[in-house]
């Protein structure tokens, strides 16, 4: 008897496939910068899809191993990871991910390491976490200015050279606090002529990075993130021994389980300043700043990971006398996911041009506000985003979806850390109010994005124009009432996020009017139109 047999989902080059990247390529570069770019995201859209995804799904079951002793009986905690993690660090040096934007900060620099990045983290399972806390220790680093530390950690950070490259952590979380930070229980003490760190840091994530940056409360200061520190280490010696450190164990999560998250325990670790001993909370949110963007990276590449897998399932499977591409709801649910990932590419993309042009200096004063405010709008934005537009591609694929050895119940499980880690949504509504309560950076924020919405004819404009207005109204209205802006902070926040994702696609349309989106079915124009009909802009 011959039995059925379903074709499953396939991927090619990422890049190719991408209904929006190289458009969005084509609004920002032009001559030989266009063709470099276009060259080196055609070579990483094919690796991505074909040789990587590969290695990620035959080695789907390995997850790092934590050897804590040596057959006689001497602490090590050495910790071994993937396959698919040692390849990811091959690449990672070799299309430069960290070093582009330090050793060319031009305007576009973050928009193509970062385009790169997008096409690389789907099939990294979470690599992408290390990469985020280089990247942001690389730029804290060099906006502290320490020259010592400087000299000592950033050729490394930055290095083209594998044997050279290191990686950063980002050893911020403890057991009083994922969020309130300022609660940190480390000490640090100043003994024979160098600082020393105790304590118990309950959540480091990729702990097998070279160095790290750190927060520790110096002997005698007071309380709160004013009290803190920020400190550089190196976990282990010239001779590869771990200075007064323990790992006590690996963190047994949902998703992200390619990436080795430890419990670690301080006594005694040699650290050096980074700045001040004070303001270590201050000091640090550069770092915090750079991986929020990653993690607006990583949400966008996952949702297009499912969304490509989902449209070629659609064109293979075949039910109720049709292929699924073929029938008007399930392509209309795909559009309407499509649209979804639209607003959230877009606006992330946004940002990422802001970042460069902020670090080459080209930013007015109003606009590194908005670079401000967007940092954490889009990471809430997309990481709720990625969750949502997951779980329904799961549903795609039927109870496939469901199904371990697919590979797809991996991207909702690793989707999930998004909204949580590197601030959760609520304590980035939270961060919105910091920027936005201050009613000159609210009204210079206003100005920017408004004139985003000058074509009013267009009904869609129109009402992200109201929308906007009403926001900021509310805000003014509100300012006296910090127990009022709290509770809405959530709402400012979507209303917010919604809005301007609407308008970063009219922006893309705007900017090259014949985009066409590719291997998509439909156009920008026709997404645009269903990210608004589904759900509102304004939650105030
Ligand atoms: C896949 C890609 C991503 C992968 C990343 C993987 C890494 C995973 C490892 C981790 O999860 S690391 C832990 C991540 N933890 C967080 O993100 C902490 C979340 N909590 C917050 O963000 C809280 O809002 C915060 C700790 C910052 C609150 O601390 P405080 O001391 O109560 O805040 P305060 O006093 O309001 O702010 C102190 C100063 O910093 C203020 O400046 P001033 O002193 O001049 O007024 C603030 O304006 C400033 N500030 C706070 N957040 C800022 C900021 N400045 C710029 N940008 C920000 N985001």
């Amino acid at each position: 008897m011959q039995l059925f047999q379903q074709a499953g989902p396939s991927l090619g080059n990422q890049y190719q496939q991408d209904p929006y990247l190289p458009y969005l390529l084509q609004r920002w570069f032009s001559g030989a910068e266009q063709a470099e770019a276009t060259a080196l995201l055609e070579r990483m859209g094919e690796i991505s899809g074909g040789e990587l995804y590969q290695l990620q799904l035959a080695d789907r079951l390995n997850e790092p191993v934590l050897t804590q002793w040596d057959p006689w009986g001497e602490r090590i905690d050495q910790i071994e990871v993937t396959r698919l993690w040692q390849r990811a660090e091959a690449l990672t040096v070799e299309f430069g991910l960290i070093a582009r934007p330090y050793e060319n900060p031009g305007p576009l620099a973050r928009v193509l390491q970062f385009a790169l990045v997008y096409l690389f983290t789907p099939s990294n399972d979470i690599y992408s976490c290390p990469l985020a806390m280089t990247d942001g220790a690389a730029r804290t680093l060099s906006n502290a200015g320490n020259a010592a530390l400087l000299e000592r950690a950033l050729p490394h950070l930055t290095s083209r050279d594998p044997a050279q490259f290191w990686t950063s952590g980002q050893w911020m979380t403890e057991l009083t606090g994922g969020s309130d930070v300022g609660k940190t229980e480390t000490i640090a003490r100043f003994e024979d002529g160098q600082w020393r760190l105790y304590g118990r840091k309950w959540f480091t994530s990729a702990a097998t990075s070279q160095m790290t940056l750190t927060l520790a409360r110096p002997e005698g200061n007071g309380p709160g993130g004013k009290g803190l520190a920020l400190f550089y280490l190196e976990p282990r010696d010239a001779e590869g021994r771990l200075q007064g450190i323990e790992t006590l164990r690996l963190k047994d999560k949902l998703g992200t389980r390619k990436v080795p998250t430890a419990e670690l325990l301080l006594h005694g670790t040699p650290a050096t300043l980074v700045l001040d001993a004070h303001d270590g909370i201050k000091n640090i949110t550069p770092m915090l700043n750079i991986t929020r963007t990653w993690n607006s990276i990583s949400a966008i590449a996952l949702m297009r990971r499912g969304l490509n897998l989902a449209w070629d399932y659609a064109r293979k499977r075949e039910a109720f006398g049709a292929r699924l591409i073929d029938k008007p709801l399930h392509r209309q649910t795909l559009l309407e996911l499509e649209a979804e990932f639209a607003g959230a590419f877009f606006l992330t993309f946004e940002l990422v041009h802001l970042l460069g042009r902020w670090e080459a200096q080209t930013l007015s004063e109003a606009e590194q506000v908005l670079l401000r405010l967007l940092t954490p709008v889009v990471k809430l934005m997309t990481g709720k985003q990625a969750v949502s537009v997951l779980s329904e591609v799961l549903e795609c694929f039927g109870g496939a979806g469901y199904v371990e050895d697919t590979g797809l119940p991996l991207l909702l499980r690793d989707a999930q850390v998004l909204p949580i880690w590197e601030g959760t949504t609520n304590v980035l509504s939270l961060d919105l109010l910091r920027v936005l309560a201050r009613p000159e950076q609210a009204r210079a924020v206003a100005e920017i994005v408004l004139n985003w919405t000058r074509e009013r004819e267009q009904p869609e404009l129109a009402q992200a124009y109201t929308s906007l207005r009403q926001t900021f109204d509310w805000l003014q209205q509100h300012a006296g009432d910090p127990e009022a802006l709290e509770r809405n902070a959530r709402r400012v926040a979507m209303s917010l996020g919604r809005s301007l994702q609407l308008l970063a696609i009219q922006r893309q349309r705007e900017a090259v009017p014949d985009t066409r989106p590719g291997p998509l079915p439909t156009d920008l124009a026709a997404l645009q139109a269903l990210y608004l009909a589904q759900r509102p802009l304004v939650y105030l």
